[in-house]
């Protein structure tokens, strides 16, 4: 007999991914606590059932949370970004390896404690991937998850670890111990650059195409720090909210992997401001290039393979590069700044 009512724990809600997420979640009408440092936004707040502050390196914290609530799906957002990551490398593997392990060992506990094992998505990126030079960038074209795995970037290194610590978990945890049972069903996405029309972007180094469009609505200058020709995969978040929702249903016997390539577009940097200056003519966007962060877009792929998460789970994008725009960042934008 079921004592409790399963929850779904979300860490770093309150950041860009977690807006959606909470809102489309609770809407469906499933019980969310959620694990952030800062407190959330009112409107946000409402919509969870508790609300924890505090780190996710806080391991009494997250004894707590076992003892109170059964968990039986985690969405594990929190992390230091990749620019952000060079700054303060030390810290970035505080919080993005520790930090993950700590979740992963909660999850694993969780499923043990229930008897059933813990659904655990991990959003990681295409920062996973580091191609060595422009040369390489331009012949590898759409990238297989398998390929390029160097990353350059602290939170690259960050992230291709934990997806390989969370098929430890889901697969080999404690092989040799005769009695362990592994409780995690772990699923990672990689995401393109993701653009938000809700949140402002923190600390990525793709965060040059949202900021763009949120300069522009807001009226101020921009200096877009990478080359016009600059190209990377992106994805409208809407999209990356349903990718996450996607693959945590999933039924496990179709997953044929445990990380998945992801992608709407992909356009340069010259694309975008083309798009943006076009819908607020008045927009001032200028290139100052700045050669490090440069040189860390350059290591990401223009564009990759996700074929796997299309044949295996029915990815499928709703928005393309002109309807990402015109229908939904654009608009947004406009009426956010608007009021
Ligand atoms: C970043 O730029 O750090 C992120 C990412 C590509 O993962 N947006």
């Amino acid at each position: 007999m079921r004592l409790r009512r399963p929850v779904v724990l979300i860490t770093g809600a309150g950041g860009e991914i977690g807006h959606g997420l909470v809102t489309r979640i609770a809407a469906a009408g499933s019980p969310i606590i959620t694990l952030d440092v800062n407190v959330l936004e009112r409107p946000l707040a409402r919509l969870v059932a508790r609300e924890f502050t505090g780190s996710i390196n806080d391991v009494g914290l997250l004894d707590r949370i076992l003892a109170e609530f059964e968990v039986d799906r985690v969405f594990h957002l929190a992390a230091l970004l990749s620019s952000r990551s060079e700054f303060t490398p030390v810290a970035a593997h505080h919080v993005n390896v520790e930090g993950t392990l700590n979740l992963l060992e909660f999850a694993q506990r969780q499923g043990e404690s229930h008897g059933r094992p813990v659904t655990f998505v991990y959003p990681s990126s295409i920062a996973a991937f580091g191609l060595p030079d422009p040369a390489t960038k331009a012949r590898a074209a759409r990238v297989r998850e398998d390929e390029y795995a160097h990353p350059q970037t602290m939170y690259g290194c960050n992230k291709l670890y934990c997806e390989q610590l969370g098929d430890y978990y889901a697969k080999h945890y404690k092989q040799l111990s005769a009695d362990a049972i592994a409780r995690v069903d772990f699923r990672a996405v990689r995401f393109p650059g993701l653009i938000s029309a809700l949140t402002l972007p923190a600390g990525g180094t793709s965060d040059y195409a949202p900021e763009m469009i949120h300069g522009a609505a807001k009226g101020e200058t921009y200096h877009c720090f990478v080359r016009p020709d600059t190209t990377i995969p992106f994805m409208a978040m809407p999209d990356g909210v349903d990718a996450l929702l996607q693959v945590a249903s999933a039924p496990r016997q179709r997953l044929t992997r445990t990380t998945y390539n992801l992608t709407a577009f992909s356009r340069s940097a010259s694309d975008i401001r083309e798009v943006v200056v076009r819908a607020f003519p008045y927009a001032t966007i200028e290139y100052r290039i700045d050669p490090k962060r440069q040189a860390i877009v350059d290591s990401w792929p223009a564009d990759v393979d996700d074929s796997a998460a299309r044949g295996d789970w029915g990815f499928a994008p709703r928005y393309d590069f002109d309807r990402a725009f015109e229908d939904y960042l654009i608009p947004t934008i406009r009426e956010r700044y608007r009021r």
